[in-house]
C-alpha cells in the first residue's frame, strides 16, 4: 500500500511534505493600475531609509508627492490591497491620485523598514543634535535620490503630511531641496510645550502614555498600557502623579518618558526644538500652506504659530498660506461632513481638498498647470457654517473684553464696584472635573476625537466649575482670531491650574434638530498651568490667598455667535485625566509630587475694576 501511495506522486508533482511557505510570494500585479516600487535610499550618513514608490502604469513627466512617517510606510501605502492606486493609498490622496501624481512613503530613521536611531523628535542639528543628520537633512537627500532614480517624474517633489508626518513636512523646509516645490504640513507637532502633544502651557497631557509607549517600546508597533480598569478617571487617579503612573507602566525605561520628566518646564529643550521660532529664522523659499482643524485634539498649536512666524516675510502674499477647518487631528484627510453632533454644509475636507489643495499643488508641481486661485487664508466659520476666503489673519483688528461679572454675567461693560467681588470654589485633587463624561476611555476613538466639541453641560453646574454667560445676542457676534485670557485669580495653594472655555450656548430649543436645543458648544478653550505666570522657563510658587493676572492665548476661532445663542464662559482648575493633577502645593516637579503635597484649595475669580476678569475676543465690528 505505501508503494502505491509514493508511486501517486508522479516525480514533478510536489512533495507532501514541501514546506508550505515559499522563500518568496509574488502576488500578480498585472491587473493592477499602478507599479509599486520598495527601495532602501541611502542617507548621507550611509544609513539607508525605507521608502514605498507608487507610480500610476504609463505615468510620464508626473510630480512626486511625498510623506516622511514613524506610522509604516507599507502600510501607509496599502489601504485595502487594491487594483485601483485610488483604493490603495489614503483617503487623503484620492484627488492627487485622479491627477496622476507619483505617491512615495518613507519610514524615518529608526522606525519600521529604515536603519538608524528613532529619536522621538528628533531635533534639528545644532545644540541639541550633535549628529551629522535630522529630518531637514533626511528629506533633502531623499528628494535629491528621487528626483534622479524615479524616471517616470518631472523632478518637481511636494510634501505632505498630518502630525508626526506634518512635523517632518516643516523639517523639511529647514534649508530645501530646490526640487521641494511646495508643502503643505497638516497639523504638525511644531511646539510641543506650549501647546501641541506633550504638554499644553505646561500642563502635561496623560492621553500621551499610550502613544510613548506604543512608539517607542519597539521599532515597529508597540502595545498600548494594560489598564486595571476600563474607566482611565479611575485608573489615573489611583495611580497618583503622572510619574507614578508611568512608573508602574514600566516606561522609566524609555528615554523619552525620562526625557520629559527632565524637562517639565520651557527650558532649551522644548524652547531649542519649538519649530514656530526655527520658522521666525527661516528664509520662506517654499511655497507653503499650513493647514489644521479649529478643533485639533492633538495638534492646537503647530500650524496656525507657524503661518504667524512666517506671514511678516511673505510680502507679496502669495508664498504663507493658511486652512483651518472644521475639522478634529487629521480630519483633513477623511470625511469631514461632521464632527461630534456637528453637521456641516457637506464634505468640508474634500470640497478643501478638490477645490483649494489639488490646484495648489498642481501650480507648482505640474508642468504647465494654470496659476491657483489660492486664497491667503482659507478658514471655516464654525457659527454660520461656511467657508470664508480671506487676505489676511486675523480678521479682528483689535480684541474686546468680554468681562466677568457678578452673579455669574457676562458683558462687554466694564465692571463698576459692586458688593460681590470675586466667585469662590473649592478645587480638589481628589475629586478633579473630567474632560469628558465618565467612565473615560483614552481608547474609545469617537470620544477621543470629538471631545472638543463635547456638550459643556456635564460639568455646568459642578461646584468647582464656575459659569458666566451672556444674555441671548440680538445681533450676530463675529470672532475671528484668537482670544485671550486676562483672568485675576487668587487660590489658597501655591500652584494651580486654570481652565477656561469660550462656549457657544444654542438656544434652549431646535424643532429641527432637538438635542441641540441648549448645547453648550466649546468654541476655544485651554489649560494654564499657575507656576509658570511670570516664566515658562523658570516656574515659581503663587502667593497664596492674593489675586494673581494670568495671562494666555486660547486657540484661534473663525465663529460668528448667531442671534439668540448666548456666550458663556467656564472656569475650573483641573481636567482630568487628559492633564496630570497640578497638586496645588508647589513642589519642583509635578511629575513626581507626593500623594500629601495634594491639597484642596480655595479659587476665587476676580471681577472688580481693578482686577477685571475678561476674555478678550477678537471681534470682527460690522458687517
Ligand atoms: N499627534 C501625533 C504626534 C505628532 C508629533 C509628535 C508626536 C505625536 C500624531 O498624530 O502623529
Amino acid at each position: 500500500l505505501s508503494l502505491a501511495i509514493a508511486s501517486s506522486f508522479a516525480a514533478a508533482q510536489t512533495a507532501p511534505m514541501t514546506p508550505d511557505i515559499p522563500a518568496r510570494f509574488d502576488a500578480p500585479t498585472t491587473a493592477n493600475d499602478y507599479v509599486k516600487r520598495t527601495v532602501e535610499i541611502p542617507m548621507r550618513d550611509g544609513v539607508t531609509l525605507h521608502t514605498v514608490i507608487v507610480v500610476p502604469k504609463g505615468a510620464k513627466h508626473a510630480p512626486i508627492l511625498l510623506t516622511r512617517t514613524p506610522y509604516n510606510a507599507d502600510a501607509r501605502a496599502a489601504r485595502s490591497d487594491a487594483a485601483r492606486m485610488r483604493d490603495e493609498l489614503p483617503e487623503g490622496d484620492e484627488v492627487f491620485v485622479d491627477a496622476g501624481y507619483i505617491r512615495v512613503f518613507q519610514d524615518v530613521r529608526g522606525k519600521y523598514g529604515s536603519q538608524g536611531d528613532y529619536v522621538m523628535t528628533r531635533p534639528l542639528r545644532g545644540p541639541l543634535n550633535d549628529t551629522k543628520v535630522d529630518h531637514s537633512t533626511d528629506a533633502y537627500d531623499t528628494i535629491d535620490w528621487l528626483v534622479k532614480n524615479v524616471p517616470e517624474s518631472n523632478g518637481k517633489v511636494g510634501m505632505i503630511g498630518s502630525s508626526y508626518e506634518g512635523f517632518t513636512v516643516v523639517m523639511a523646509l529647514v534649508n530645501p531641496h530646490p526640487a521641494l516645490k511646495v508643502a503643505a504640513p497638516e497639523s504638525p507637532m511644531v511646539d510641543g510645550w506650549m501647546g501641541d502633544d506633550w504638554f499644553h502651557y505646561g500642563a502635561f497631557r496623560q492621553t500621551n502614555f499610550d502613544y510613548i509607549a506604543g512608539q517607542n517600546a519597539k521599532r515597529g508597533k508597540g502595545e498600548a498600557i494594560t489598564r486595571e480598569g476600563y474607566d482611565d478617571y479611575a485608573n489615573f487617579l489611583r495611580a497618583g502623579s503622572a510619574g507614578d503612573y508611568a512608573r508602574a507602566a514600566g516606561l522609566d525605561q524609555l528615554p523619552f518618558w525620562r526625557k520629559i520628566t527632565e524637562h517639565p518646564a520651557y527650558d532649551g529643550f522644548w524652547e531649542g526644538q519649538a519649530l514656530d521660532r526655527e520658522m521666525a529664522r527661516q528664509p520662506l523659499k517654499v511655497p507653503t500652506m499650513w493647514i489644521q482643524g479649529l478643533w485639533d485634539q492633538e495638534d492646537m498649536w503647530g500650524a496656525i504659530h507657524s503661518y504667524e512666524a512666517m506671514e511678516p516675510k511673505d510680502r507679496h502674499n502669495d508664498m504663507n498660506y493658511l486652512v483651518m477647518g472644521p475639522w478634529r487631528h487629521s480630519q483633513v484627510n477623511y470625511n469631514a461632513s461632521s464632527l461630534g453632533a456637528l453637521n456641516w454644509n457637506g464634505d468640508t475636507a474634500l470640497q478643501f481638498r478638490r477645490d483649494v489643495l489639488l490646484p495648489f499643488f498642481n501650480q507648482y508641481l505640474v508642468d504647465g498647470a494654470p496659476k491657483a486661485d489660492t486664497p491667503p487664508v482659507f478658514i471655516y466659520d464654525t457659527g454660520a457654517d461656511r467657508w470664508d476666503r480671506f487676505t489676511a489673519w486675523p480678521q479682528a483688528k483689535a480684541t474686546r473684553p468680554l468681562y466677568l461679572e457678578a452673579n455669574g454675567g457676562l458683558s462687554f461693560d466694564a465692571p463698576t464696584d459692586g458688593a460681590s467681588k470675586y466667585d469662590a470654589y473649592v478645587s480638589d485633587p481628589a475629586k478633579p472635573v473630567p474632560y469628558v463624561p465618565r467612565p473615560v476611555h483614552f481608547a474609545d476613538r469617537q470620544s477621543w476625537t470629538t471631545w472638543l466639541v463635547q456638550d459643556q453641560r456635564f460639568v455646568d453646574g459642578r461646584p468647582d466649575v464656575l459659569t458666566y454667560v451672556s444674555e441671548p445676542l440680538k445681533a450676530p457676534l463675529r470672532v475671528a482670531g484668537a482670544p485671550q485670557v486676562n483672568l485675576f485669580a487668587s487660590t489658597s495653594g501655591t500652584d494651580s491650574d486654570w481652565v477656561v472655555k469660550l462656549i457657544d450656548v444654542y438656544p434652549d430649543t431646535d424643532a429641527s434638530a432637538p438635542t441641540m436645543g441648549g448645547y453648550e458648544l466649546s468654541v476655544s478653550m485651554d489649560i494654564f498651568r499657575g507656576r509658570y505666570r511670570e516664566s515658562f522657563s523658570t516656574p515659581k510658587a503663587l502667593t497664596p490667598n492674593t489675586p494673581l493676572a494670568y495671562r494666555f492665548g486660547l486657540p484661534t476661532v473663525n465663529h460668528t455667535f448667531q442671534p439668540g445663542h448666548r456666550v458663556m464662559v467656564q472656569v475650573q482648575s483641573s481636567w482630568f485625566p487628559l492633564y496630570d493633577r497640578n497638586p496645588q502645593t508647589f513642589v519642583p516637579n509635578i511629575f513626581f509630587a507626593k500623594p500629601g503635597d495634594y491639597v484642596k484649595a480655595t479659587q476665587q475669580v476676580w471681577h472688580t475694576p481693578g482686577m477685571a476678569s475678561a476674555i478678550e475676543l477678537p471681534v470682527v465690528e460690522g458687517k
